[in-house]
C-alpha cells in the first residue's frame, strides 16, 4: 500500500494520550499505531517516560522505588526526558510521520502538582516542547483502574494518589484549553471493551490524521 503523509500540509500529526494509570492507554496507543500503518500512514509510538535513555533509567529506578529523589529534581528529570526526544519528534512530524505519544508534559504537571508542587514550578520546564495537535484524555474512575491487573506495582499506583492526579488533570485541561483552544484537549471514556474504546478514539482521530493538521507544529504553553 502507498505510504501517504498525514495532512494537506505534508506534516505528520502529533497525537498525545493521557490518563490515569491502568486506564488502557498503552493498549489503545499500540492499536492506533497499527491501524495507521495498515491504512498506509507513516506512524510511530513515543512512550514517556522513555526509560531507555540515561535519564530514563534514573526515572525508572525512581518509579520502581529503587531510588529516592527530591520531588523537584524528579520533575525536572521527567521534563529533561521529554526534551531529549523533542528534536526527533519535530523531525518526524516534518517528515510526514504521525507521532503518537503515550503520556507527555501533562502527566508531568498532573503527577507533580498532585504531590504539592505549584503549577508555577511545574509548567515552565516543558515550555516550547512540540505542541500536540490533539490530546486524548482517557477517563476511568480510579476505583475501576485499581481493579485492573498489575495496579499497585509502581510508586504512584494507589487510589489516593490517582484521585489527586485526576483532580490536577482537570486543571491541566483548563490550561491547555485557555492557551491553545478547546479542540486541543478531548476527553474519551475508557470504560467498556477494548474495541468500544478504540472506536471512540478513531472517531476523534480520523479527521486529525486525514487532513486536519495544516501549518507548522506549535510550541507548548506558547500562545500562537
Ligand atoms: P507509565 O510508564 O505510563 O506507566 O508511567 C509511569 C508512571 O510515571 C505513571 O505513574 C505516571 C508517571 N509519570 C509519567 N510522566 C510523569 C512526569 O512527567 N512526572 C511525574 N512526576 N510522573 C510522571
Amino acid at each position: 500500500m502507498a505510504i501517504s503523509s498525514s495532512s494537506t500540509s505534508g506534516r505528520g500529526a502529533f497525537i498525545v494520550f493521557e490518563g490515569l494509570d491502568r486506564c488502557g492507554k498503552s493498549t489503545q496507543v499500540a492499536r492506533l499505531v497499527d491501524k495507521l500503518e495498515r491504512d498506509g500512514h507513516k506512524a510511530r509510538l513515543q512512550k514517556f517516560p522513555d526509560r531507555t535513555t540515561a535519564i530514563g533509567k534514573m526515572i525508572d529506578a525512581y518509579l520502581q522505588s529503587k531510588a529516592e529523589m527530591d520531588d523537584h529534581a524528579i520533575h525536572l528529570l521527567f521534563a529533561a526526558n521529554r526534551w531529549e526526544c523533542a528534536a526527533a519528534i519535530r523531525r518526524d512530524l516534518d517528515d510526514g510521520v504521525t507521532v503518537i505519544a503515550d503520556r507527555y508534559a501533562f502527566s508531568g504537571i498532573a503527577f507533580s502538582s498532585a504531590k504539592g508542587l505549584p503549577f508555577t514550578f511545574c509548567l515552565p520546564p516543558d515550555t516550547a516542547l512540540p505542541l500536540p495537535d490533539i490530546t486524548l484524555y482517557l477517563t476511568l474512575p480510579p476505583s475501576v483502574a485499581s481493579q485492573r491487573s498489575a495496579f499497585g506495582v509502581e510508586r504512584y499506583e494507589t487510589v489516593a494518589i490517582q484521585t489527586a492526579v485526576r483532580e490536577q488533570f482537570g486543571l491541566v485541561a483548563n490550561e491547555v484549553k485557555k492557551r491553545h483552544g478547546d479542540g486541543r484537549w478531548v476527553e474519551v471514556s475508557a470504560e467498556g471493551s477494548i474495541e468500544e474504546v478504540e472506536s471512540r478514539i478513531w472517531g476523534l482521530v480520523d479527521s486529525v490524521v486525514n487532513g486536519g493538521v495544516d501549518g507548522t507544529v506549535g510550541e507548548l504553553w506558547v500562545e500562537q
